[in-house]
């Protein structure tokens, strides 16, 4: 021992010196340090958490008073219609009607119908003579109006007739003599062109086509004019010609 003395006093300044930090430590520690061959050793700092332990049960339920009750909820949608009600009490006799007046006013109506027939007859027959109608024959009528195609139609449409189509030389001359220019007829190739037809359904029977007509001139012609001098010619539908309708014979 005496042979080392500055070791051994070393060992003790370092034990002394261990001893006061392991006092301090202890504080928190509480545990003390060990001197292993007279070397000082301390605790490491402490780990870190473990992993969260499983879930636990379900508790009891709470003890909280209960909340007031609500308003009331929205009126709900209306329920199918019922079904009819029973028949009700028949209703009493009623009066006694006056056949005699109701027999009065027939009578007066049934005269007056028949005067009215006799007056449309007369009508009838001034108006076919002042228009030169003869018995079994068409009859045309114009106002001399120039108008596009469509209001030909709807024109005619209005008289209950037809646009004017000749379907024999007599016919075409009739019309023709009702003309102050340009007549439209009711023919067209509007479905397929090329191929005329009569507005009111049927292929053509009849047709005065001018020399080298119809040439479906320009944009197109797909309607058909009678011209002043009798002939055909196929034309715009658009332009404006006299409209001239027809009543059956
Ligand atoms: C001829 C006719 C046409 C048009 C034109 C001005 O070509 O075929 O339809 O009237 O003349
Ligand atoms: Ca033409």
């Amino acid at each position: 021992m005496l042979l080392f003395p500055s070791l051994f006093l070393l060992c003790l300044c370092v034990a002394t010196t261990s001893c006061l930090e392991t006092k301090i430590y202890e504080e928190s520690q509480k545990t003390c340090s060990v001197i292993a061959c007279g070397i000082p050793v301390t605790n490491g700092t402490p780990g870190r958490d473990g992993r969260d332990g499983p879930k636990g049960e379900k508790g009891e339920p709470g003890q909280g008073l209960r909340g007031l009750q609500g308003p009331p909820g929205k009126m709900g949608p209306p329920g199918n219609t019922g079904s009819p009600g029973v028949l009700g009490p028949r209703g009493l006799k009623g009066d006694r009607g006056d056949s005699a007046v109701a027999e009065a006013k027939l009578a007066e109506l049934q005269r007056e119908i028949r005067s009215l027939k006799s007056e449309l007859d007369h009508t009838k027959k001034l108006l076919t003579f002042s228009l030169g109608k003869k018995s079994g024959k068409k009859f045309y009528v114009t106002n001399g109006e120039k108008m596009p195609f469509s209001r030909v139609k709807a024109l005619c449409a209005q008289l209950q007739a037809t646009v004017a189509t000749p379907k024999n030389a007599e016919e075409n001359k009739a019309i023709q003599d009702m003309a102050t220019g340009s007549v439209f007829l009711g023919i067209t190739d509007e479905v397929t062109e090329g191929q005329f037809m009569y507005v009111t359904g049927g292929r053509l029977t009849y047709n005065n086509w001018k020399k080298d007509e119809p040439n479906n001139h320009g944009s197109g012609e797909d309607c058909v004019i009678l011209l002043k001098d009798g002939v055909w010619n196929d034309i715009s539908c658009s332009s404006s010609f006299q409209a001239v309708c027809e009543f059956p014979a």
